[in-house]
């Protein structure tokens, strides 16, 4: 399975306030969104990471014919998982396979950490919690799409109806309140917010109803990606079909994204 790595870069402020990150070299440090749906960027709203799972710091560096005389360096933070895999594909600690983990972190430390996502319509977003991040699954880290995911919709709906959600994460309001769905695609018959119709449509009623969200959500993935139509940046007016692999290209030359591939099964040794 192929995944983009989008880069989201936190901000230094918030790196300068937080307890552990604040020990580390000055370098670029970026969480790494796991998506399908690049071409969904501009309305990223938030990033999800799963509050009990654990993630790492790993130095990520870059020996190209370009950068022979000074390797460049840089911190991804995802699951020592994703780590582990990635250090086989181009992103290791200068040894290929072997994963450069600096420290260690719990989902919990991450929450409230500011970032700046490529091309989102807002400055600034934050980290937050979702239940149905699984760290088995690409990075450990989501981007957030309410507009067009089911489940980014209801869980940011959850934090913003429940003030015990919000009490039980120490989340500030300015982390949530502010970030509405903003249209990106427009599928026909659904409209330019189609995680909130078929939200509706399978009456989901909270994070929760993981039942009633896979339906919605393998509706509006089909809907979206066959029919949708793009609303924002270069390629707006582009059918989601045709737009989706040139907004990947320009992601990953431009550095703000990587390619990364996820084994789909267990690899079985051939030697034995
Ligand atoms: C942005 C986005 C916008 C996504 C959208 C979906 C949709 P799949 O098919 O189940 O593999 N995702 C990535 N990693 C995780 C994880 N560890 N735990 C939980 N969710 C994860 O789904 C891949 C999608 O699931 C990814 O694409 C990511 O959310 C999320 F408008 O990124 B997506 C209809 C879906 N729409």
């Amino acid at each position: 399975l192929e995944y983009i790595g989008v880069k989201l870069q936190l901000e230094e402020e918030t790196v300068e306030s937080h307890a552990v990150l604040k020990s580390l070299k000055r370098k670029p440090i970026f969480l790494i969104a796991a998506t399908l749906r690049p071409e969904t960027i501009y309305g990223v709203t938030n990033c999800w990471i799963a509050s009990n799972g654990t993630y790492g710091v790993y130095e990520i560096i870059y020996q190209s014919d370009e950068w022979k005389d000074k390797p460049e360096s840089e911190y991804f933070i995802m699951t020592p998982r994703a780590a582990r895999n990635m250090a086989f594909q181009g992103f290791d600690g200068g040894e290929f396979g072997k994963p450069k983990e600096i420290l260690q972190l719990t989902g919990e430390q991450l929450i409230g950490l500011s970032l700046k996502s490529p091309e989102c319509s807002f400055e600034k977003i934050y980290i937050l919690p979702m239940f149905n991040v699984s760290t088995q699954k690409g990075t450990g880290i989501v981007m957030s799409v309410p507009s067009d995911s089911p489940d980014d919709y209801r869980a940011l709906l959850d934090l913003k109806e429940k003030a015990g959600l919000r009490e039980k994460f120490h989340l500030k309001n300015e982390w949530v309140f502010p970030f509405e769905p903003v249209p990106v695609v427009d599928v026909p018959t659904f409209g330019d917010l189609s995680a909130k119709v078929a939200c509706e449509k399978f009456h989901v009623r909270s994070q929760n109803d993981v039942d009633a969200l896979k339906k919605a959500k393998d509706l509006v993935y089909l809907k979206g990606f066959y029919e949708g139509k793009l609303l924002k940046g270069p390629y707006a007016g582009e059918l989601v079909q045709e737009a989706k692999a040139k907004i990947k290209g320009d992601l990953v030359s431009q550095k703000k994204a990587i390619v990364y591939c996820e084994p789909e099964f267990p690899v079985i040794s051939r030697s034995g």
